[in-house]
C-alpha cells in the first residue's frame, strides 16, 4: 500500500492536533485537558480553517479564507470542525487525492510469459 507523508501547518492552537486526532483515532473529548490528554496526541502529523462550529465567534470571512486560497495558486478551500466532524475526512482525502494525480504510481505491466508451443 502506498505510504503518505502529510503535513500539518499552522499557528498555535488553531486545531491541528484536534483535527488530526478526529482524523486519525476519531476522539475528540468533552472535557479536554491539555496536561493529560497530549501523550495520546502524539501521532505523525496538516491547516485550514479548524472550528467551522464556531460560526458566531468567526473572525476570518469565508470569502477572506477562499482569496487567499485563490492567491495560493489557487489551492483548496475547506473550513472544518474536529469537534462536529464536519469535512475532517474530505480534507485528507482531498490531500491523498492531490497527491496521486501529481504523482501517479506507476502500474508494473506483468510479465508476459513466453509462448511455447508443443
Ligand atoms: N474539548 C476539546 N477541546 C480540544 C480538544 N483538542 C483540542 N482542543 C482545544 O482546541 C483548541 C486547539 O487545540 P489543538 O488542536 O491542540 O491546537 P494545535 O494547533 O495543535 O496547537 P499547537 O500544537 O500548540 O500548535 C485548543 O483550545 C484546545 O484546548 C479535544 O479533544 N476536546
Ligand atoms: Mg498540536
Amino acid at each position: 500500500m502506498r505510504e503518505y507523508k502529510l503535513v500539518v501547518l499552522g499557528s498555535g492552537g488553531v486545531g491541528k492536533s484536534a483535527l488530526t486526532v478526529q482524523f486519525v483515532q476519531g476522539i475528540f473529548v468533552e472535557k479536554y485537558d491539555p496536561t493529560i490528554e497530549d501523550s495520546y496526541r502524539k501521532v505523525p502529523m496538516i491547516l485550514v480553517g479548524n472550528k467551522c462550529d464556531l460560526e458566531d465567534e468567526r473572525v476570518v470571512g469565508k470569502e477572506q479564507g477562499q482569496n487567499l486560497a485563490r492567491q495560493w495558486c489557487n489551492c483548496a478551500f475547506l473550513e472544518s470542525s474536529a469537534k462536529s466532524k464536519i469535512n475532517v475526512n474530505e480534507i485528507f482525502y482531498d490531500l491523498v487525492r492531490q497527491i496521486n494525480r501529481k504523482t501517479p504510481v506507476e502500474k508494473k505491466k506483468p510479465k508476459r510469459k513466453p509462448c511455447l508451443l508443443l
